[in-house]
């Protein structure tokens, strides 16, 4: 018993030693000589904000100078106002559309001189990065001396957001375009897209060349997506005239819970440098009213969950998404609502013929497990749920979402997304999207290791 109880443990010791020098591998190719690294090859080819975050922390692992020079790329080109864009064109390519001859950053006064960008953010990961690669870094002391380097650049980027996206000094921001959010095509999305008749634009899209389109948005979509985006041009991304008349203006739970979270950690991260009393103190002062406004805006009690809420026509967004849960991992709800929180993810995303978790609600009638954010796990979300669970004591759970991630990946490849139902793999694959993904693989090194 105990020789077979070995061998095991000594296989499975040997199937997560392949998944780990695998994700090397993806890591390693996706990487470019200008210092950061593309999401996967030939659909996005170039460097994303979020997307460089969470690879920053698997390369932390292995690569500490990647790692580093992941992170002050993507802040290199930060805009004079302390924007950080969603995308940074660091090199031409047609593979991608729409790129920055469409976005123009160029229109706004204090975009960076030397990059061409998107005028859009992502959600702000950037703050807990930093923090989770001093905890992976051997040599703290020199970890720290980087982040001395980088860390005003993420608190300016928090005050950009506190400054410009807070229009009713609520300590919630908003975003003005789906890409913003990160879960491009979710069905959250749906009733906003028909409160718009954007013109049916002609343009090649590319996307759908490198992936199947029953797994991507929709040609609509797209029209709705570029509206949004000409309209912010029109008034050359200023954020005044976006507030006032983008027809996409939310409060995202994910979003927020990212600044939260990333907040907490320049806390904790100046505190430990020292010499900065006043952000530290500014930083307390938004992360309490955050938090407030968090809890007071987005809980929605009868479905036990955090929702999303529709500033431009008043109203809370009454869906559960995987973005429902992110406040789990910022410390946001008390010990009671957690519960409830995770009632509602075990009813309706824990089924045993499911793996967790998937990124909208199995049980409506929006779900699409093939489509993009309509259904598919992601591997990110799973990370931020898994550290989320566990600091809140829900173990098992914590450690499912980890054993299902780990498990996805290694039957299917590192896939961009992942169908969650089980039993469609007796007759097809369930890995869609782009494949040697970076993030998945980053992540997968960091779940691995903990
Ligand atoms: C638009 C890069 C990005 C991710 C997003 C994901 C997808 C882009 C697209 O790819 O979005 O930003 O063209 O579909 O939705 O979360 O950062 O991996």
């Amino acid at each position: 018993m105990a020789v077979i109880y070995r061998q095991c443990v000594f296989i499975l010791y040997r199937m997560k030693e392949e998944l780990i020098i695998k994700a090397k591998e993806i890591l390693e190719a996706n990487f470019q000589e200008g210092g950061f690294t593309i999401p996967c090859q030939g659909l996005y080819p170039f460097q994303w904000k979020w997307d460089s975050g969470f690879i920053a922390i698997g390369l932390a692992y292995y690569n500490i100078k990647n790692a580093k020079r992941e992170i002050e790329t993507l802040l290199n080109a930060q805009w004079e106002n302390g924007f950080i864009p969603h995308i940074v064109f660091h090199n031409d390519s047609d593979t991608y559309f729409p790129g920055a001859d469409f976005h123009k950053s160029e229109l706004h006064p204090l975009a960076s001189k030397e990059y061409r960008s998107t005028g859009m953010a992502q959600p702000p990961v950037t703050g807990f990065v930093l923090q989770k690669m001093l905890n992976i870094a051997e040599d703290k002391e020199d970890m720290l001396q980087f982040i001395d380097t980088q860390i005003d650049k993420v608190f300016e980027n928090h005050k950009y957001f506190y400054q410009h996206r807070d229009i009713h000094n609520e300590g919630l921001v908003y975003i003005y375009h789906n890409w913003e959010s990160g879960t491009d095509n979710s069905p959250i999305w749906d009733d906003i897209w028909k409160t718009m008749d954007p013109p049916k634009y002609s343009f090649e899209r590319r996307d759908t060349t490198h992936v199947d389109p029953s797994q991507r948005p929709s040609k609509r979509e797209y029209d709705y997506y570029l509206h949004i985006i000409e309209i912010a041009k029109e008034h050359n991304y200023d954020d005044a005239k976006i507030a006032e008349l983008s027809p996409f203006l939310v409060q995202d739970p994910l979003f927020n819970a990212m600044l939260i979270k990333s907040n907490a950690a320049l806390i904790d991260l100046y505190e430990k440098l020292g010499n900065n009393k006043e952000k530290v103190s500014q930083l307390k002062k938004w992360q309490e009213k955050s938090i407030k406004g968090f809890n007071a805006k987005l809980y929605d009690a009868e479905l036990g969950a955090y929702v999303h809420y529709d500033l431009r026509n008043n109203k809370p967004i009454r869906f559960i998404s995987s973005s429902s849960f992110a406040p789990l991992y910022a410390g946001i709800p008390d010990m009671e609502r957690a519960k409830q929180m995770v009632n509602t993810m075990m009813e309706k995303f824990g089924g045993e013929d499911k793996y967790l978790c998937a990124s909208f609600d199995p049980t409506s009638d929006r779900f699409n497990p093939k489509k993009y954010w309509r259904g598919p796990v992601w591997i990110n979300l799973n990370w931020i749920l898994f550290y989320g669970l566990k600091s809140y004591g829900f173990t098992k759970i914590a450690e499912r979402v980890k054993q299902d991630s780990i498990e996805l990946v290694e039957k299917e490849g590192f896939y961009e997304y992942f169908d969650s139902r089980k039993e469609i793999r007796k007759t097809e694959a369930g890995g869609y999207g782009g494949n040697n993904f970076s993030w998945s693989a980053a992540l997968l090194i960091d779940l691995i290791n903990n």
